[in-house]
Protein backbone atom coordinates (compact mmCIF):
# COMPACT_ATOMS: atom_id res chain seq x y z
CA UNK A 1 0.00 0.00 0.00
CA UNK A 2 1.18 3.69 -0.73
CA UNK A 3 1.91 5.77 2.48
CA UNK A 4 -0.24 8.30 1.63
CA UNK A 5 -3.13 5.82 1.22
CA UNK A 6 -2.21 4.15 4.49
CA UNK A 7 -1.45 7.12 6.67
CA UNK A 8 -5.04 8.74 5.48
CA UNK A 9 -6.51 5.27 6.49
CA UNK A 10 -4.96 5.43 10.07
CA UNK A 11 -5.67 9.23 10.91
CA UNK A 12 -9.46 8.35 9.54
CA UNK A 13 -8.93 5.68 12.75
CA UNK A 14 -7.40 7.86 15.03
CA UNK A 15 -9.86 10.79 14.41
CA UNK A 16 -12.59 8.74 15.52
CA UNK A 17 -10.49 7.58 18.75
CA UNK A 18 -9.59 10.95 19.88
CA UNK A 19 -13.18 12.20 19.40
CA UNK A 20 -14.25 9.25 21.42
CA UNK A 21 -12.08 9.72 23.99
CA UNK A 22 -13.44 13.38 24.05
CA UNK A 23 -16.73 12.84 24.10
CA UNK A 24 -16.39 11.28 27.75
CA UNK A 25 -18.50 14.29 29.34
CA UNK A 26 -20.36 18.00 27.99
CA UNK A 27 -18.39 20.16 30.14
CA UNK A 28 -16.49 23.46 29.84
CA UNK A 29 -13.16 21.73 30.08
CA UNK A 30 -13.94 18.70 27.94
CA UNK A 31 -15.42 21.94 25.29
CA UNK A 32 -12.09 23.20 25.70
CA UNK A 33 -10.09 19.78 24.92
CA UNK A 34 -12.10 19.03 21.85
CA UNK A 35 -11.63 22.40 20.36
CA UNK A 36 -7.95 22.02 20.74
CA UNK A 37 -7.73 18.38 19.48
CA UNK A 38 -10.07 17.89 16.71
CA UNK A 39 -10.24 19.42 13.62
CA UNK A 40 -7.14 20.03 12.83
CA UNK A 41 -3.35 19.26 13.31
CA UNK A 42 -1.15 16.67 10.91
CA UNK A 43 -1.06 13.85 14.01
CA UNK A 44 2.90 13.53 13.12
CA UNK A 45 3.70 11.70 15.91
CA UNK A 46 0.31 9.63 16.76
CA UNK A 47 0.74 8.25 12.88
CA UNK A 48 4.56 7.63 13.73
CA UNK A 49 3.51 5.46 16.64
CA UNK A 50 1.02 3.61 14.74
CA UNK A 51 3.63 2.93 11.79
CA UNK A 52 6.27 2.26 13.77
CA UNK A 53 4.27 -0.64 15.96
CA UNK A 54 2.01 -1.98 13.03
CA UNK A 55 5.66 -2.22 10.75
CA UNK A 56 7.14 -4.69 13.69
CA UNK A 57 3.50 -6.52 13.86
CA UNK A 58 1.69 -4.85 16.83
CA UNK A 59 -2.12 -4.59 15.90
CA UNK A 60 -4.07 -1.04 15.57
CA UNK A 61 -5.87 -2.00 18.27
CA UNK A 62 -2.94 -2.14 20.70
CA UNK A 63 -1.63 0.82 19.20
CA UNK A 64 -4.31 3.27 19.08
CA UNK A 65 -4.65 4.25 22.93
CA UNK A 66 -0.90 4.92 23.12
CA UNK A 67 -0.98 7.02 19.72
CA UNK A 68 -4.23 8.75 21.25
CA UNK A 69 -2.11 9.47 24.47
CA UNK A 70 0.84 11.03 22.64
CA UNK A 71 -1.48 13.20 20.66
CA UNK A 72 -3.30 14.57 24.00
CA UNK A 73 -0.06 15.50 24.51
CA UNK A 74 1.52 17.33 22.33
CA UNK A 75 -2.05 19.34 22.19
CA UNK A 76 -1.54 19.82 26.01
CA UNK A 77 2.07 21.75 25.06
CA UNK A 78 0.61 23.26 22.04
CA UNK A 79 -2.19 25.29 24.18
CA UNK A 80 0.14 26.01 27.38
CA UNK A 81 2.94 27.06 24.72
CA UNK A 82 0.46 29.69 23.04
CA UNK A 83 -0.57 31.35 26.43
CA UNK A 84 0.45 35.10 26.41
CA UNK A 85 2.99 34.08 29.32
CA UNK A 86 4.73 31.77 26.67
CA UNK A 87 5.05 32.58 23.11
CA UNK A 88 1.60 34.36 22.94
CA UNK A 89 -0.31 33.11 20.02
CA UNK A 90 -3.38 34.09 19.12
CA UNK A 91 -3.89 31.75 16.29
CA UNK A 92 -3.20 27.79 16.31
CA UNK A 93 -4.29 25.88 13.35
CA UNK A 94 -5.87 28.35 11.33
CA UNK A 95 -8.03 29.35 14.53
CA UNK A 96 -7.92 31.44 17.36
CA UNK A 97 -6.14 29.35 19.69
CA UNK A 98 -7.31 27.93 23.29
CA UNK A 99 -7.12 31.19 25.32
CA UNK A 100 -8.13 33.24 22.60
CA UNK A 101 -11.63 31.38 22.27
CA UNK A 102 -12.03 29.51 26.11
CA UNK A 103 -10.37 32.59 27.60
CA UNK A 104 -6.90 31.90 29.54
CA UNK A 105 -8.04 30.10 32.52
CA UNK A 106 -10.37 27.38 31.16
CA UNK A 107 -7.22 26.77 28.37
CA UNK A 108 -4.62 26.41 31.11
CA UNK A 109 -6.85 23.86 33.00
CA UNK A 110 -7.68 22.12 29.76
CA UNK A 111 -4.14 22.35 28.72
CA UNK A 112 -3.70 20.21 32.54
CA UNK A 113 -6.77 17.92 31.54
CA UNK A 114 -5.07 16.64 28.06
CA UNK A 115 -1.80 15.77 30.32
CA UNK A 116 -3.48 14.09 32.92
CA UNK A 117 -6.06 12.46 30.64
CA UNK A 118 -3.32 11.03 28.72
CA UNK A 119 -1.85 9.10 31.34
CA UNK A 120 -5.21 7.96 32.28
CA UNK A 121 -5.73 6.85 28.56
CA UNK A 122 -1.94 5.02 29.51
CA UNK A 123 -2.79 3.42 32.63
CA UNK A 124 -6.18 1.74 30.71
CA UNK A 125 -4.01 0.94 27.79
CA UNK A 126 -4.09 -2.67 26.60
CA UNK A 127 -0.90 -4.51 26.85
CA UNK A 128 1.15 -6.92 24.43
CA UNK A 129 0.33 -10.44 25.46
CA UNK A 130 1.23 -11.38 29.11
CA UNK A 131 3.92 -8.80 28.74
CA UNK A 132 2.49 -6.15 30.97
CA UNK A 133 6.24 -4.79 31.91
CA UNK A 134 6.12 -3.52 28.38
CA UNK A 135 3.59 -1.31 28.83
CA UNK A 136 5.20 -0.17 32.09
CA UNK A 137 8.48 0.47 30.38
CA UNK A 138 6.59 2.65 27.57
CA UNK A 139 4.57 5.15 30.10
CA UNK A 140 8.02 5.63 31.87
CA UNK A 141 9.35 6.69 28.88
CA UNK A 142 6.53 8.91 27.73
CA UNK A 143 6.86 10.09 31.09
CA UNK A 144 10.31 10.92 31.30
CA UNK A 145 10.74 12.55 27.74
CA UNK A 146 8.12 15.21 28.29
CA UNK A 147 8.90 15.59 32.15
CA UNK A 148 11.21 18.05 33.70
CA UNK A 149 14.46 16.52 32.35
CA UNK A 150 12.87 16.56 28.92
CA UNK A 151 9.75 18.98 26.85
CA UNK A 152 9.63 20.98 30.61
CA UNK A 153 13.36 21.61 30.31
CA UNK A 154 13.07 22.40 26.74
CA UNK A 155 10.59 24.61 26.61
CA UNK A 156 12.42 26.22 29.80
CA UNK A 157 15.48 26.41 27.42
CA UNK A 158 13.33 27.98 25.03
CA UNK A 159 11.58 30.73 26.94
CA UNK A 160 14.69 31.95 28.52
CA UNK A 161 17.11 31.71 25.44
CA UNK A 162 19.16 34.71 24.99
CA UNK A 163 21.10 34.15 21.70
CA UNK A 164 24.64 35.96 22.30
CA UNK A 165 27.02 33.32 22.96
CA UNK A 166 25.43 30.12 21.45
CA UNK A 167 26.76 27.77 19.80
CA UNK A 168 24.66 24.99 17.21
CA UNK A 169 25.15 22.31 20.20
CA UNK A 170 22.94 24.92 22.57
CA UNK A 171 20.13 25.19 19.85
CA UNK A 172 20.39 21.28 19.32
CA UNK A 173 19.54 20.46 23.00
CA UNK A 174 16.75 22.69 23.31
CA UNK A 175 15.56 21.36 20.50
CA UNK A 176 16.18 18.04 21.35
CA UNK A 177 14.15 18.30 24.62
CA UNK A 178 11.54 20.82 23.30
CA UNK A 179 10.49 19.18 20.33
CA UNK A 180 12.70 15.99 19.04
CA UNK A 181 11.87 13.90 22.64
CA UNK A 182 8.06 13.10 22.01
CA UNK A 183 8.88 12.54 18.14
CA UNK A 184 11.51 9.99 18.90
CA UNK A 185 9.67 8.40 22.23
CA UNK A 186 6.18 7.78 19.91
CA UNK A 187 8.83 6.07 17.14
CA UNK A 188 9.91 4.33 19.72
CA UNK A 189 6.75 3.13 21.59
CA UNK A 190 5.22 1.66 18.73
CA UNK A 191 8.28 -0.57 18.23
CA UNK A 192 8.64 -1.47 21.73
CA UNK A 193 4.90 -2.73 21.94
CA UNK A 194 5.46 -5.14 19.49
CA UNK A 195 8.02 -6.04 21.45
CA UNK A 196 10.80 -5.75 19.06
CA UNK A 197 14.64 -6.90 19.86
CA UNK A 198 17.06 -4.13 21.55
CA UNK A 199 19.37 -3.83 18.26
CA UNK A 200 16.11 -2.21 16.62
CA UNK A 201 14.78 -0.46 19.62
CA UNK A 202 18.11 1.15 18.91
CA UNK A 203 17.48 2.05 15.48
CA UNK A 204 14.52 3.25 15.44
CA UNK A 205 15.77 5.61 18.52
CA UNK A 206 17.99 6.46 15.86
CA UNK A 207 16.08 7.18 13.58
CA UNK A 208 13.32 9.28 15.64
CA UNK A 209 16.27 11.21 17.28
CA UNK A 210 17.06 12.47 13.62
CA UNK A 211 13.40 12.77 12.61
CA UNK A 212 12.96 14.64 15.49
CA UNK A 213 15.56 17.44 15.22
CA UNK A 214 14.71 17.25 11.75
CA UNK A 215 11.20 18.42 12.71
CA UNK A 216 12.46 21.35 14.81
CA UNK A 217 14.88 22.88 12.18
CA UNK A 218 12.39 22.68 9.39
CA UNK A 219 9.63 24.97 11.51
CA UNK A 220 12.55 27.17 12.26
CA UNK A 221 12.89 26.98 8.29
CA UNK A 222 9.42 27.88 7.92
CA UNK A 223 9.31 30.74 10.32
CA UNK A 224 12.78 31.70 8.79
CA UNK A 225 11.25 31.60 5.49
CA UNK A 226 7.68 33.10 6.07
CA UNK A 227 9.66 35.96 8.00
CA UNK A 228 7.34 35.16 10.72
CA UNK A 229 10.85 35.70 13.29
CA UNK A 230 11.00 38.83 14.29
CA UNK A 231 8.82 39.17 17.18
CA UNK A 232 10.49 35.74 18.44
CA UNK A 233 14.11 37.25 17.85
CA UNK A 234 14.98 35.93 21.69
CA UNK A 235 13.48 32.19 20.80
CA UNK A 236 15.84 30.28 19.33
CA UNK A 237 15.91 29.42 15.48
CA UNK A 238 18.55 27.51 14.21
CA UNK A 239 17.79 28.20 10.55
CA UNK A 240 18.10 32.04 11.58
CA UNK A 241 21.50 31.29 12.86
CA UNK A 242 22.59 28.99 9.80
CA UNK A 243 20.94 31.18 7.17
CA UNK A 244 18.55 29.64 4.47
CA UNK A 245 21.16 27.42 2.49
CA UNK A 246 23.27 25.94 5.36
CA UNK A 247 19.74 25.49 7.11
CA UNK A 248 18.43 23.14 4.35
CA UNK A 249 21.76 21.42 3.58
CA UNK A 250 21.57 20.54 7.69
CA UNK A 251 18.03 19.47 7.39
CA UNK A 252 18.97 17.24 4.12
CA UNK A 253 21.77 15.84 6.61
CA UNK A 254 19.42 14.83 9.16
CA UNK A 255 16.83 13.53 7.24
CA UNK A 256 19.40 11.05 5.33
CA UNK A 257 20.32 10.06 9.01
CA UNK A 258 17.36 9.07 10.00
CA UNK A 259 17.00 7.01 6.90
CA UNK A 260 20.37 5.64 6.97
CA UNK A 261 19.31 4.71 10.67
CA UNK A 262 16.64 2.35 9.35
CA UNK A 263 19.00 0.98 6.56
CA UNK A 264 22.00 -0.03 8.54
CA UNK A 265 19.68 -1.99 10.23
CA UNK A 266 17.47 -3.84 7.65
CA UNK A 267 14.36 -1.75 8.41
CA UNK A 268 12.20 -2.27 5.43
CA UNK A 269 9.84 0.61 5.68
CA UNK A 270 8.34 3.13 3.09
CA UNK A 271 6.32 4.13 5.39
CA UNK A 272 8.68 5.05 7.97
CA UNK A 273 10.61 6.40 5.26
CA UNK A 274 7.79 8.62 3.82
CA UNK A 275 7.50 10.90 7.59
CA UNK A 276 11.21 11.65 6.82
CA UNK A 277 10.63 12.99 3.03
CA UNK A 278 7.40 14.97 4.22
CA UNK A 279 10.19 16.81 6.51
CA UNK A 280 12.27 17.65 3.15
CA UNK A 281 12.43 21.46 2.53
CA UNK A 282 13.13 23.39 -0.64
CA UNK A 283 13.94 27.11 -1.18
CA UNK A 284 11.77 28.78 -3.52
CA UNK A 285 13.72 30.46 -6.46
C1 LIG B 1 4.45 24.41 27.21
C2 LIG B 1 5.16 22.36 28.49
C3 LIG B 1 5.18 23.13 27.26
C4 LIG B 1 5.86 22.65 26.24
C5 LIG B 1 5.84 23.27 24.97
C6 LIG B 1 6.21 21.44 21.95
C7 LIG B 1 6.29 22.71 22.71
C8 LIG B 1 6.84 22.65 24.06
C9 LIG B 1 5.83 23.86 22.23
C10 LIG B 1 5.16 23.98 20.94
C11 LIG B 1 5.66 25.16 20.21
C12 LIG B 1 6.46 24.81 19.04
C13 LIG B 1 6.39 25.69 17.88
C14 LIG B 1 7.21 23.75 19.07
C15 LIG B 1 7.99 23.30 17.99
C16 LIG B 1 7.46 22.01 17.57
C17 LIG B 1 6.34 22.21 16.68
C18 LIG B 1 6.60 22.66 15.31
C19 LIG B 1 5.11 21.97 17.10
C20 LIG B 1 3.96 21.99 16.21
O1 LIG B 1 3.73 20.65 15.92
P1 LIG B 1 2.99 20.18 14.60
O2 LIG B 1 3.58 20.86 13.41
O3 LIG B 1 1.55 20.74 14.85
O4 LIG B 1 2.97 18.68 14.59
P2 LIG B 1 0.14 20.13 14.45
O5 LIG B 1 -0.80 21.29 14.44
O6 LIG B 1 0.25 19.48 13.09
O7 LIG B 1 -0.20 19.13 15.51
Amino acid sequence: MEPQEYLSQKKKKLEQALESYLAREDSPVFAAMRYAVLDGGKRFRPLLLLASGEHFGATEELLLPYACAVEFIHNYSLIHDDLPIMDNDEFRRGKPSCHKKFGEGLALLAGDALLSYAFEVLAEAPYPGNNYHLKEVVISEIAKTIGPGGMIAGQWLDISFNPENKKIADYQETALKKTAGLIRVSAVSGARLAGVSQPLLEAIEKYGHYLGLAFQLRDDLEDLAQDRTDKEVFRPNLARLLGLESAVQLLGELLSEAIQSLKDSDIKSVILEYFAEQLKFTIEK
